[in-house]
């Protein structure tokens, strides 16, 4: 820290930010140390959101400030919203601003070359896919870009754009689709290799993007899943720095501290991390060198990571709602809520995960906690809610299911579950719209709200029905169901905080040891 720009009074409008802004810019934003025009596009990111950069084109970046590689990144969108009017503008220039509490660091990233706009047509985005010169692939497209069922991972074929594909492989519209015909193209031209490295949050990525593409190609029937499996890698990787989508009040804060405009801010926290697994095809950016860690198998660090940050996130976001409280730092401000989720954390899910030589799960509750209560990161608890019935199955799904094998108590786990539940249902008409809500399962669970109304039992038992999140041997476990009631009910009384002070005195909870980390 300490590169911490004073506010600028200016009169005029500010300029741009851009490769021209940049030579002329004050010493308190570091700027790219290398010659962007040496560059040689090398790889390509779908879904050039708040995160990707501030995660992989930052770690990109700083293999290039090191003069380790020449790889230049072209970033392409096939979703809202559109990189020309952003990105393009600025020669593919933001600043990437790290803040904590009152500190602020800013750095202009240089690694991103171009960019690709293919929101109304795969095409622009394929035709750089398959192009011999892009050697390596990464992405962020959300956890329902993969069009995978959450409970089994495989490719869901009833998806509207997966019907479409199936029926017009050659004008794809999602990303399994999108990539399999890039890979068809490369198959029938060059044939060289590459790596697809999946940079989302779901357990096993690379492995859930082998199966979707994989599921698109074999009906192909022309080589090609032969062809993908001899020459293209999906190595699985663990993606981690707490990145919120860029507001407008961030855009202010560049104006006012550094002069300038960057539409294109993103605004993120001190930590990150990169563990990826360690296998490519074709040539690798070396982001070992730049603090990326190359490992042999990587679940036990994607389980320390979804089970704990984003547990956390996600318990904090739904119960945080339910309170009344607009940001993660807020929730974690809040005494029950923080007492909630540490309880939470450390009696029922450092248990389930996997031992790690040299790494203390006790140390990193805390640090993830510490992570959360940075007050400068403005994380919405509705962006963290987004889309739960795709994370739940990662952060506490699988834990709840490990810990029922064992016998083991879920009081705690059991209540940010009921609490996705009870953040949908609100949305109903039924239960008073309280707010817009985004979940691919949303409409489904407002239809069971409207239809059942306010029995509690009938209606935890119809959302664990949907077998496509709720696996059905977890559905039909007694202990799993009457939790999910019981807090359910509670959450969608007047006083929905009473079932979390409640969660906390239950007498197994009360009872529960700190328990031993080999168990
Ligand atoms: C968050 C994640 O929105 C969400 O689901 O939980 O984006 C989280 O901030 C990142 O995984 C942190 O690495």
């Amino acid at each position: 820290m300490g590169r911490r720009g004073e506010p600028v009074s200016t009169s005029t409008p500010p300029e741009t930010l851009g490769p021209e802004l940049i030579s002329r810019l004050s010493s308190s934003v570091r700027k790219p140390s290398y010659d962007r025009a040496a560059l040689v596009p090398g790889m390509a990111h779908i879904g050039v959101g708040a995160f990707h950069r501030c995660h992989q084109a930052e770690y990109t970046d700083d293999l290039l400030s090191r003069r380790f590689d020449r790889w230049g990144v072209v970033g392409i969108n096939i979703r809202a919203p559109y990189l020309s009017e952003t990105l393009g503008w600025q020669g593919g220039l933001y600043t990437r601003l790290i803040r904590e509490d009152s500190q602020v660091e800013a750095r202009i990233i240089g690694s991103i070359v171009r960019v690709v706009d293919s929101q109304e047509s795969a095409a622009p985005a394929i035709d750089v896919l398959a192009s011999a010169g892009i050697e390596m692939v990464t992405m962020t497209v959300t956890e329902k870009g993969y069009c995978h069922i959450p409970s089994s991972g495989a490719l869901d074929v009833t998806h509207p754009d997966v019907v479409h594909d199936l029926a017009n492989p050659l004008e794809p519209r999602s990303v399994p689709g999108i990539l399999a015909r890039a890979l068809e193209l490369r198959m029938a031209s060059h044939s060289r290799p590459v790596t697809l490295l999946s940079c989302d949050n779901i357990p096993t990525n690379g492995i859930i993007l082998e199966n979707v593409v994989q599921a698109l190609a074999s009906r192909r029937g022309n080589g090609l899943s032969d062809w993908i499996a001899a020459n293209v890698a999906f190595p699985s990787a663990m993606v981690d720095r707490i990145a919120p989508a860029t507001s407008e009040a961030d855009i202010e804060t560049v104006e006012q501290h550094f002069g300038y405009r960057d539409a294109a801010v993103v605004v993120g926290e001190p930590f990150r991390q990169w563990v990826i697994e360690q296998k490519f095809a074709g040539r690798v950016p070396r982001w070992d060198r730049v603090g990326a860690t190359f490992v042999g198998d990587v679940t036990p660090f994607e389980h320390l990571k979804m089970r704990v940050l984003n547990g956390a996130q996600t318990t904090l976001a739904y119960l945080g709602v339910l309170a009344g409280l607009e940001h993660t730092s807020d929730a974690i401000a809040d005494p029950l809520l923080a007492a909630f989720v540490r309880r939470m954390l450390i009696d029922e899910t450092l248990p389930t995960l996997m031992p790690m030589p040299g790494v203390s799960p006790e140390a990193y509750v805390e640090q993830s906690l510490a992570r959360l209560r940075n007050t400068a990161i403005r994380h919405r608890n509705h962006q963290i809610a987004t889309d739960g019935s795709q994370k739940i199955v990662q952060r506490l799904l699988n834990p709840i299911r490990d810990r029922l094998r064992r016998g083991e108590s879920i009081a705690l786990l059991s209540v940010p579950v009921a609490g996705w539940m009870a953040y949908l249902i609100r949305s109903s008409a039924r239960f008073g719209r309280h707010r817009p809500v985004s979940d691919p399962y949303a409409d489904r669970i407002a239809g069971i709200a409207d239809a059942v109304g306010a029995d509690t039992r009938a209606l935890a038992a119809a959302i664990l029905a949907i077998d496509t999140i709720f696996d059905p041997e977890l559905a039909a476990n007694g202990d799993f169901r009457r939790a999910i009631t019981s807090a359910l009910d509670g959450l969608l009384s007047d006083n929905p905080m009473a079932v979390v002070r409640r969660s906390l005195e239950q007498p197994e909870v009360a009872r529960l040891k700190r328990p031993a980390q080999s168990a």
